[in-house]
């Protein structure tokens, strides 16, 4: 009920922070080295579920499974663009749905820019972007009440899976915790440790982490990347000694679109989903999942458990059994802290690298002093 709504109302209002206009070059940079980090990050989370296998031995009774076989990749590709864009929403077609919904957003913030637009023009594309501001607002309130009491229905289920397959269920939420948190391991020190901050911008990982410590520990306290935001921005100015001038655009940025923690669970579910569904996804199947994963991560709210929304389109994409969410609500709160940890060092260290990039990254001051005086 909720997935369509949701699409469109957030990712109108990211695609506002989108426009070219209001990206400019430090902003093209951002997002473009998210839109990477997030890439790999699906990439670690499949590859490691294909690998520890989440979900398997055991078996989802109920749950319509429909994974028919996904075009090639071409096809699919194509298929992102709708043909009718009302009926891709009626169908449920959530790649055309997210495609049309940016480009729509992004052709408003296109013509609000343009000098001889028409003033009754630009409001009604302010009223447009208003609106869907409220409406996302409101459809996180019918989210939280659908959580509120959807508590009851997940003890139900959760109590039923043990009933009907007994202890083993533990292990396959352990096989899932364990999957996620070498997923998350994976990218932390790959792709932010050793790529971008020993090796692009050239400091020590550790001063890093010194740095960010007081936003990390927010994020896994809180789960939620807007309620971290505001230290992660003090600890950016006072510790990482980024210049404001990109700080204050790349952290904002990221805490909406670049969720890494988010994007790579969001494929590891998929291929949990498929094997407790008893289908094993081709990889033509799960180039569909990285694609729907990183889109859904760009319109994932910075809120708690906000993947489970985002879950049901990236399983509906597929044709996977929703009745999964349900099933894995239950230790949602806990995987949730260690994603959103993930989502916030994301930003802060492409932040870092933007800094480095663009002149604005201060190397002699904050954590990095030490790093000068011991040679670190
Ligand atoms: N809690 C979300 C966040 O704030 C992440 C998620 O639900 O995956 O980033």
């Amino acid at each position: 009920m909720i997935i369509v709504p949701i699409i469109v109302f957030t990712l109108l209002m990211a695609a506002e922070r989108l426009s070219p206009t209001n990206l400019g070059k430090i902003g093209g940079q951002t997002l473009l080295v998210y839109m990477v980090t997030t890439t790999v990050a699906i990439v670690i989370g499949l590859g490691i579920s294909n690998v520890m296998d989440p979900g398997s031995g055991i078996t989802l009774a109920s749950g319509n499974v429909n994974t028919e076989q996904a075009p090639s990749l071409g096809q699919q590709l194509l298929n992102i663009v709708p043909t009718n864009p009302i009926s891709a929403m009626a169908e449920g077609n959530i790649l055309a749905i997210i495609f049309f919904v940016l480009v729509f957003g992004i052709g408003m913030t296109l013509v609000r820019e343009e000098a001889d637009a028409d003033s009754s023009i630009r409001n009604g594309i302010d009223t447009i972007f208003e609106t869907a501001e409220a409406g996302a607002e409101v459809m996180f309130k019918v989210v939280w009440g659908i959580m509120e009491y959807g508590v009851i229905g997940v003890f139900a289920l959760m109590a039923a899976l043990f009933g009907e397959i007994g202890i083993e269920a533990i292990g396959a939420y352990a096989m899932l915790s364990l999957t996620l948190a070498i997923a998350i391991a994976l990218q932390m020190t790959i792709v932010y440790f050793l790529v971008i901050l020993r090796g692009l911008v050239g400091v020590s990982p550790l001063a890093f982490l010194r740095g960010t410590r007081e936003a990390l520990v927010t994020a896994l306290s809180i789960r939620s990347s807007s309620g971290t935001l505001p230290v992660s921005m003090s600890n950016a100015e006072d510790n990482l000694r980024i210049d404001e001038g990109v700080y204050s655009f790349s952290l904002p940025l990221g805490a909406t679109i670049n969720m890494d923690g988010t994007a790579m669970y969001l494929g590891i579910v998929a291929i949990f989903a498929a094997n407790i569904a008893g289908v094993s996804l081709t990889i033509t199947q799960q180039f569909a999942i990285l694609v729907t994963a990183l889109l859904a991560s760009v319109g994932t709210a910075g809120v708690p458990s906000a993947s489970l929304v985002m879950m049901a389109a990236v399983l509906t994409q597929v044709g996977l059994p929703l009745e999964v969410i349900a099933m894995i609500a239950g230790i949602d709160p806990f995987l949730d802290r260690l994603r959103t940890m993930n989502n916030v060092a994301g930003d802060l260290a492409v932040s870092t690298l933007i800094g480095k990039w663009n002149g604005a990254l201060d190397l002699t001051t904050g954590v990095w002093a030490d790093e000068v005086s011991t040679g670190d």
